[in-house]
């Protein structure tokens, strides 16, 4: 018998721990594990003894419901809810003008400073009781609040004597999906897409639901659920059913819907012969469109335009511009509320001017000529998600008009979802840039938040990496990019160590012991991913159309600026892309303080030297080596920097369970694999041109340069279907 029992739990016991973990996973940062800390968990019965909670609204509802999943996990104690908001009650969450009156006196001053997203948690005294209050002006407030005072409990603060009071700093806070109608995901690698449009509208999948209050965790309110290279069915009263089944279960954790519209949908789905914006029916039919899709959807977002850019159709197609083509849709939706998001992503097939200066070229003489519901949307740096660039010189630049910032969270030119990469180090190097539009301390932040030019509308947009995967983003530590992504948008000037470490606490321990080296980690991994893959400012020079592994040899692309080579211009002399007067002079779009920093090499922080600058090789670096030992020697630092990673994940095993630990084991483990591919590739590659031996201290490549040149990945994730 006892045998017997022991075979069944030898049977069952794999099973058990691998459903374990996937639910672990899928918990994202919204894992309740009990408080452990005996004080810690007395104060916090204390102030949970009796709750008075709103909830006349499907919002506050859904504030409740989170306080009634997550405390008795947190306590191990049955909730005691009260109707009435009485002195007794130890915790009273409502909103500010349910408040009694000698409660609104002590939170009247937060609450009036805050935005109608804000909140406030404050203990105060009452009749010599001390008590929590979460409070708002709004039921959103009170949900962002809940979540808020749900994490501090999660990651074990001190809630004697708190106060909080805080609001959103930008508007928009929103995840882009590069999802197409057929469920696959452009650059996704964390499987298909999570929207179902077979089943909708009558089945509406759970993980609708999980993935709202993941995002209202965190702060996220607006989605645009598809690709950018958008298909104009989406438009079509089928899908608009199917898009309203949707936005009824997300706006009850306050986000907003948004679609991106094909410019050419008139004539697609509108059997109209143009899609000229200054064209009477193309007008009227946008509008016609608005109409219907309000009348579903009453807080619709609005629309996400990606127009003249890699072949997606736009106002250029008729001789009008990106202000013809924003104004019209944005005229359609201004009754409505709605708002425009026209992207900046532009660079032409007719232009043979350097690809990192046609976005602001054509775009700044457009400034104080969109509507004011338009923002214009512009990635983070001037060519395309790299895993180093400069800031974007639009930001700054344009004054009159809302930019949006564009980040990628999902990792296409950073190792997809097999490498650990801690994005909001790289976010935070962004928003931290100085632009110096209006002298020091104009940093893209002040940008993004529209304190620098007080514009109005403000907005922060992340290319999602959220898919079906069970754990929604391929690798457990993505989960803490889609995390940071949501609080930079809430708050630009958070720090990325603050972030990691809040993310640690709600997703594994509270453990400093396991908090320190794990939160060190990740906020190296960005440095070794730049290490291993384009060290000192190179760029681009990934292999062709998946992005997945090392091309800089690649030249025969249909456009010159489709091409490693046109990026790197390694020759005989050396290495790098002039963008000082000399060359493109691309540096001439930033302001003078900026690019006076940018052309000089004396100057210029050398993690953007080849960005800005084509140096011989033997170029002295600020350590003394040549250009070629030095760049050779990053490209070993950053393997050296993923074996560093993988001996911390390796010490940290006492802390996790088994496939815990395992499964991010076996992805540092091939993330190093390719760090070595990266390293070799181009080392092999570029020594070429160098002709100079590698330094001491550089791993010799195992494989010819012909072997890395002849891997092939037509399956690889994420690869984009046909543009037209
Ligand atoms: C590039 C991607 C491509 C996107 C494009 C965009 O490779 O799939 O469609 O950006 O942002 O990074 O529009």
């Amino acid at each position: 018998m006892k045998f017997l029992r022991l075979l069944l739990l030898l049977i069952l016991l794999p099973y058990g721990q691998l459903k374990a973990q996937s639910l672990e996973d899928y918990k994202l940062w919204l894992d309740y594990s009990p408080v452990q800390n005996t004080d810690l968990a007395a104060d916090y019965l204390k102030i949970t003894r009796s709750i008075y909670v709103d909830d006349a609204d499907p919002i506050l509802a859904k504030a409740k419901n989170e306080l009634t999943t997550a405390l008795p996990q947190l306590l191990g104690k049955k909730l005691v809810f009260t109707n009435q908001i009485l002195p007794e009650n130890s915790l009273v969450i409502a909103l500010y003008e349910n408040l009694p009156k000698e409660l609104k006196e002590q939170t009247k001053a937060e609450i009036e400073n805050s935005t109608d997203e804000g909140f406030l948690i404050k203990s105060i005294d009452l009749k010599g009781k001390s008590k929590i209050i979460i409070s708002a002006k709004k039921e959103i407030g009170i949900l962002y609040g809940v979540f808020r005072f749900l994490h501090l409990m999660q990651s074990h603060q001190d809630l004697n004597a708190i106060s909080i009071a805080d609001s959103p700093k930008i508007d928009i806070r929103m995840l882009n999906h590069w999802d197409n109608l057929d469920r696959t995901v452009e650059r996704g690698y964390a499987g298909f897409s999570l929207w179902n449009w077979q089943k909708l509208p009558d089945y509406i999948d759970e993980r609708y639901i999980d993935y709202a209050r993941a995002n209202a965790s965190i702060g996220i309110n607006a989605t645009a659920l598809t690709n950018v290279n958008a298909n104009a069915l989406v438009l079509t009263p089928m899908y608009l059913e199917k898009v309203e089944a949707l936005a009824n279960v997300f706006r009850n954790y306050g986000i907003k819907v948004y679609l991106t519209a094909r410019f050419s949908a008139p004539i697609e789905i509108g059997n109209l012969k143009t899609a000229d914006p200054l064209d009477r029916e193309v007008r009227k039919w946008w509008k016609d469109k608005a109409k219907e899709i309000y009348a579903r959807i009453p807080d619709f977002g609005g629309f996400l335009v990606k127009a003249n850019s890699e072949g997606q159709p736009g106002p250029q197609n008729y001789g009008r511009n990106h202000v013809d083509g924003a104004n019209m849709m944005a005229e359609a939706l201004k009754p409505y509320g709605g708002n425009v998001i026209w992207r900046a992503f532009v660079y032409s097939e007719h232009d043979d001017t350097d690809r990192a200066k046609q976005a602001y070229d054509e775009f700044l003489p457009y400034d104080g000529k969109f509507m004011d519901n338009v923002l214009v949307q512009v990635k983070n740096g001037p060519i395309d998600f790299q895993p180093r660039e400069p800031f974007h010189p639009m930001f700054g630049a344009l004054e009159k008009t809302p930019l949006v910032m564009e980040f990628q969270i999902t990792q296409e030119y950073l190792g997809f979802s097999t490498h650990l990469v801690f994005l909001p180090k790289l976010f935070e190097e962004v928003l931290d840039s100085d632009t110096y539009r209006k002298g020091k301390g104009s940093t893209v932040a002040k940008v993004i938040d529209g304190s620098l030019y007080g514009n109005t509308l403000t907005g922060m947009a992340g290319v999602s990496n959220i898919g079906n995967d069970l754990n929604w983003t391929g690798h457990p530590f993505a989960q803490a990019n889609w995390y940071g992504f949501g609080r930079l948008a809430w708050d630009p000037y958070l720090s990325s160590d603050n972030i990691a470490e809040e993310w640690i606490r709600a997703t594994y321990s509270n453990d400093e012991n396991f908090i320190q080296p794990v939160k060190k980690m990740m906020l190296t991994s960005r440095e070794a991913v730049v290490n291993y893959m384009s060290p000192l400012g190179l760029h681009h020079i990934f292999d062709t159309g998946h992005h997945y592994g090392p091309g800089p040899w690649v030249d025969n692309l249909g456009r010159p600026d489709w091409n490693p080579v046109y990026y790197h211009k390694a020759d005989s002399l050396g290495i790098g892309f002039d963008r000082t007067p000399t060359g493109s002079n691309a540096t001439e779009q930033y302001a003078d303080e900026v690019a006076k920093m940018f052309n000089d090499t004396d100057k210029i922080p050398e993690r953007d030297l080849l960005w800005f600058h084509h140096l011989p090789w033997d170029y002295t670096l600020n350590n003394g080596e040549t250009l070629w030992n030095g760049m050779a020697l990053q490209y070993q630092e950053g393997v050296d920097q993923v074996e560093e990673m993988i001996r911390t994940w390796d010490s940290m095993k006492s802390f996790l369970t088994e496939s815990q630990y395992n499964e991010v084991a076996m992805l540092l483990k091939i993330q190093l694999k390719e760090a070595k591919w990266w390293r070799d590739a181009c080392l092999l590659y570029f020594q070429k041109f160098s002709d100079r031996p590698l330094p001491a201290g550089v791993e010799k490549p195992t494989q010819t340069l012909e072997h890395f040149k002849s891997l092939k990945f037509p399956f690889a994730p994420g690869i984009r279907p046909s543009w037209d």
